[in-house]
Order: C-alpha cells, then structure tokens, then sequence
C-alpha cells in the first residue's frame, strides 16, 4: 500500500479528520518535544508542563515558553499547513484537531482547529481566570500579573500534565473522528493521551487511518497505512493528484 491508496481514501472520503502534532511544524521551525531538539537546557516537556513544576517555580516555566514563544514569532506556515487547508476546503465534513499550541494552522487559514492543548498566545489568570491574547515577545517581567490584583499570577493558556482537556473541544474531536471515514494523523508520537485515544477511537469506528510521520511510532504497526518522511512534502503530495 502506498500514498496512492491514500489519495485514493482522501478522493473518496466524505468525512476526514486530521490529528496534528509537533511534527507538522518542525519544518517550519518550531521544536519538538520528544526526539532530536526537544530538551530545553537540561529539561524535559514532562518536566515543565505540570501544574507542580509552575508552582514550584513559575520564573523558570514561563522561561521555557518565552523562549518557544520567540521561536515560534518567528516562523511561519509550511507547505504541510497548506495542504491541510486546501483539503479543508474540498472536504464536506473536515475536522482539523490540533495538540499543538503555536498558532501556525491559524496563520495558514485553518478555518476552526479544534486545539486540544491550548494556545501558547493565551495567558490566563490564576486568580480571576480572565482569558487574554497576548503577543508579546518577550514576555516581561517573568511571571507576569494579572491587573486584577497584585498578586494573581499569568499563566500560559495550555493544558499541562494531569490537567483535562477543554471539555468542548474534546467533545468535537472525539465527534469527529468517530464520524470519519479517514483519519490522517499527521507529525506526533502518539504517546501523550488522551489525544492518541482519538485514533484508536477512529479505528474503532470503521476509519481508514493513515500515519505522516518522519519516524515508526507506536501506533505505526496498527494504522492501515504508514508514509514515512516529512509532513511538510508528503501532505502536498497527497493532494496533489488528489481531488
Ligand atoms: C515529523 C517531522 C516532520 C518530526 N514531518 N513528522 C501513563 C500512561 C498513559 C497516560 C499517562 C500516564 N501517566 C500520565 C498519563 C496521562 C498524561 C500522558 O499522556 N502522559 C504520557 C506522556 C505518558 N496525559 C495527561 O496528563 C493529559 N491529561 C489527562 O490525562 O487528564 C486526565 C484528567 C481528567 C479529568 C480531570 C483531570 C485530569 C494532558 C496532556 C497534556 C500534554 N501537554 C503538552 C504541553 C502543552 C503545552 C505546551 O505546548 O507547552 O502537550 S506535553 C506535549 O506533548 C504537548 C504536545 O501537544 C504533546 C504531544 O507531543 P507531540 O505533538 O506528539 O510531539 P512529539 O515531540 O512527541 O512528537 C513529534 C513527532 O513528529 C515525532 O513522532 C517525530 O518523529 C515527528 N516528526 N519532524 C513529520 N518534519
Ligand atoms: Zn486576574
């Protein structure tokens, strides 16, 4: 089986869903978490992303995403981004779910991802829980405050560790995936869940299931199909002969 079974599944598909991770940007630019680049000084994603590593020491976690904030500033949609929303546009039914935080599916005109992590331009209040855009690069000073009092401490509107997941958006993906006739998962290692759940969730419910992935994750032996490479040459490739 080959990317021309899966364009077929795409022609044919009147429902798809696709499933992004850190994968889809690294072209562009943006770090992964797990794998080549994705240690920040000596840490681990596992290590910052938790409500216990900010209380512990909230200076050095909104470190870490000043830093991610002004790489990700920087850096634009690839050509992987593009397809998705080229397929957005010829899909009836299309649900774009997104673990990632850094905005770039929005910038490429991605019309509604369901981002299932949160959004690293949000900050929310700890005290009052007002949510805000927030662009600012670097952010200072580090924690920022809340004007609602002096003590309420920022955080970054992203969902850490041992924290649930938007119940909404969650409620829309697993939604989606169950109504897909194909379910493309695109550039994540599939071992953070309950987002990996969604896949299975789609096999379950009868999806063809294709994996973009630069590397065999743990879901490789199980999808229907497996391309193996970049996202951002093999997601044009599919539609490229497509629709
Ligand atoms: C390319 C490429 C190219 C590279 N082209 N491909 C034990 C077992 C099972 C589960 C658990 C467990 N212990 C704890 C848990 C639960 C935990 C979990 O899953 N942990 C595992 C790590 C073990 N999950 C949670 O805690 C979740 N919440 C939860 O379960 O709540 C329960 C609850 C219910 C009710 C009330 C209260 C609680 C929350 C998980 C939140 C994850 N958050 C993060 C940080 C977000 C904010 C931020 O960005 O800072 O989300 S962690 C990080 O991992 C981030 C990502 O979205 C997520 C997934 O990473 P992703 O996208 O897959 O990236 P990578 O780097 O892992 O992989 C990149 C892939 O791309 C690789 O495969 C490359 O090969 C590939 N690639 N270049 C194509 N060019
Ligand atoms: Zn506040």
């Amino acid at each position: 089986m080959s990317i021309v079974q899966a364009r077929r599944w795409l022609r044919e598909a009147e429902s798809v869903a696709v499933i992004t991770g850190a994968g889809i940007s690294a072209e562009s630019g943006v770090p992964v978490f797990r794998g080549p680049g994705g240690i920040w000084r000596k840490y681990r994603a596992e290590e910052l992303a938790s409500p216990q590593a900010f209380a512990q020491d909230p200076k050095l976690v909104w470190e870490w995403y000043n830093w991610r904030r002004e790489i990700i500033a920087a850096t634009e949609p690839n050509a992987g981004h593009r397809a998705l929303v080229e397929i957005e546009r010829t899909v009836d039914d299309f649900s774009l779910i997104t673990q990632n935080v850094d905005g770039l599916h929005d910038l490429a005109g991605s019309r509604h991802p369901l981002k299932l992590h949160g959004d690293i331009w949000e900050t929310v209040c700890m005290l009052c829980g007002e949510r805000r855009i927030n662009r600012d690069v670097p952010l200072t000073p580090l924690p920022p405050h809340c004007t609602c009092h002096p003590k309420a401490v920022l955080r970054p509107a992203v969902v850490w560790f041992g924290e649930a997941l938007p119940f909404v958006i969650w409620e829309e993906a697993e939604a989606a995936v169950k109504r897909a006739e194909l379910v493309l998962v695109v550039g994540t290692s599939a071992v953070v869940y309950p987002a990996s759940g969604l896949i299975t969730i789609g096999m379950r419910n009868g999806a063809h299931t294709v994996e973009i992935n630069a590397h065999r994750t743990p879901i490789s032996d199980t999808v229907d199909l497996c391309l193996s490479g970049n996202a951002a040459e093999i997601l044009p490739d599919l539609i490229d002969a497509g629709r």
